[in-house]
């Protein structure tokens, strides 16, 4: 029980009331005094002098009236991380992986014909079948385009003639789901007639009643010489200020990558100014400690951040040991998904993206949100396998996109860009820390030094550019 809680409910019990558990999650976004206040008022309106319990939603009601923000974890895969081993890991992982977006599929109407692959191998008819399986290989040829598809049961060679139907071919990322309308012709060849991918609907999002902003920001790379402290700290100072949307910030998301780590790449040593994890851990925790305590902090982990490289990550380690002073943060996992004023909000690293865009043709790294849309499309977050993401053979595959978001954030390829996709916002957070030599010879331009601001009611966003 936190010392906020037990406080809490030692007033209630001082004035003959008891508070259900759950009311425990208030006391860390809001002031010990503040609840203690709304717990007298919520006493004075109690006239049935049996009812001595003061419930949730007695809570609700007057943290809905004297407050403007709300927030819960919706998922958060740090206490669900088990790890199978090897290869049985890996089936366990792929089978659910399958079943879910199956399921997810399943909602299409063309889903109630589908055939096995097994069962399109020893058909002897030309009838139109559907079948629905993963991408494993994918030829652009002069004339047509050719897709492995592989069910489980057995794989097949599928050929793209349509010119619009290679357009949905050459945008599939290698090992997504999809079901494909097939018919084999005279030469026994499968020809494709559609591809329908699991998707997401058109839809209006999940907006907050009030005018509540949010800011997203992500890799500070802290350590580095290339973190940019001086802006950093500018935007810092930015948020105590009279700016009417200032004011008006309830949330800050920190989309991963905070520090530089260590031996993160070759010769990344002579690029730090900060030389273990420890002292970049605790000047980040120091700088965040600036922030206006009235602001709820979430951070999940990026490729540089201390904890299991591999997807999905557990939080941060070390809550108590850096971040004491910072009883606004919450440290979550990669990915992670939210609700603030009753708009979701996936968070995502975004190591995925280098997958895409090295294995699709025509993506490239200066428009992440089209990444994003893929990812959405093929409801998940890195369906790639075996490329440069590291993925864990767990037994449940945390990386299928089962709940749509309202909005969808990434960081990972320091590229600020914003979108909208069937009604979710989509949003890279660009980057704090200037460009590196390794990047200047990679050929990456980064954009650096912006703070991205939501409006959670209009859904609006603003740019603060502080370089
Ligand atoms: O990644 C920052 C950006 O740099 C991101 O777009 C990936 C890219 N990057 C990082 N390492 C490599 C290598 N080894 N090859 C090509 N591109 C790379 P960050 O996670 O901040 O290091
Ligand atoms: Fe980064
Ligand atoms: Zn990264």
């Amino acid at each position: 029980m936190s010392e906020a809680f037990e406080d809490v409910l030692n007033y209630a019990l001082e004035n003959g009331f008891q508070i259900q558990p759950n009311v425990s999650k208030w006391c860390e976004i809001i002031d010990v005094n503040e609840i203690k206040n709304i717990i007298q008022k919520i006493i004075n309106k109690k006239t049935d002098k049996n009812d001595i319990v003061i419930t949730e939603n007695d809570f609700n009601e007057w943290i809905n009236k004297t407050t403007n923000t709300k927030y819960n974890i919706l998922l958060d895969p740090t206490s669900r991380i088990t790890s199978g081993e090897g290869i049985n890991g890996y089936y366990s992982l792929f089978k659910d992986r399958f079943v879910k977006l199956k399921k997810i599929i399943m909602q299409r109407p063309e889903f109630k014909k589908i055939n096995t692959i097994s069962d399109v191998l020893s058909e002897k008819s030309n009838n139109i079948m559907y079948v629905c399986g993963l991408l494993l290989k994918r030829d652009t040829e002069k004339k047509f385009i050719k897709l492995i598809i592989d069910d489980l049961t057995n794989s097949i060679e599928v050929l793209v003639f349509d010119e619009k139907i290679k357009n949905i071919a050459g945008m599939l990322l290698l090992d997504q789901l999809a079901i494909f309308k097939i018919q084999v012709n005279d030469s026994r060849n499968i020809i494709c007639k559609e591809i329908i991918l699991p998707d997401i609907p058109e839809r209006k999002p999940n907006r907050s009643k009030n005018d509540t902003y949010v800011v997203f920001i992500s890799d500070l790379h802290i350590g580095s010489k290339y973190f940019m402290e001086k802006e950093f700290n500018e935007f810092i100072s930015w948020l105590s200020s009279e700016d009417y949307i200032a004011t008006k910030i309830a949330f800050i998301i920190i989309v991963g990558d905070l520090v530089d780590g260590i031996g993160i790449y070759p010769g990344q040593n002579d690029e730090l100014n900060l030389d273990t994890i420890d002292k970049q851990l605790h000047k980040t925790a120091y700088i965040l400690s600036k922030i206006p305590k009235r602001i709820k902090i979430f951070v999940i982990p990026g490729n540089h951040d201390p904890g299991r490289r591999a997807l999905p990550q557990p939080a941060i380690p070390g809550k108590f040991k850096f971040f004491n002073n910072n009883e606004n943060i919450s440290l979550i996992g990669n990915p992670s998904l939210i609700s603030l004023n009753d708009v979701k909000v996936l968070i995502y690293h975004g190591q995925s993206i280098d997958d895409v865009v090295k294995t699709t043709p025509g993506i490239h790294y200066d428009k992440p949100t089209t990444v994003m849309k893929l990812l959405l499309r093929s409801r998940h977050l890195s369906p790639i396998y075996g490329n440069r993401t590291p993925i864990a053979p767990e037994y449940n595959d945390m990386l299928v996109i089962d709940n749509i978001p309202d909005i969808f954030v990434t960081g990972h390829v320091h590229i600020l860009d914003y979108n909208s996709y069937r009604g979710t916002l989509l949003i890279n957070s660009g980057t704090w820390q200037k460009q590196t030599p390794f990047q200047s010879s990679v050929g990456i331009t980064p954009t650096p030094g912006t703070a991205l601001i939501v409006n959670l009611k209009t859904f609006k966003v603003y740019q603060n550019n502080f370089s």
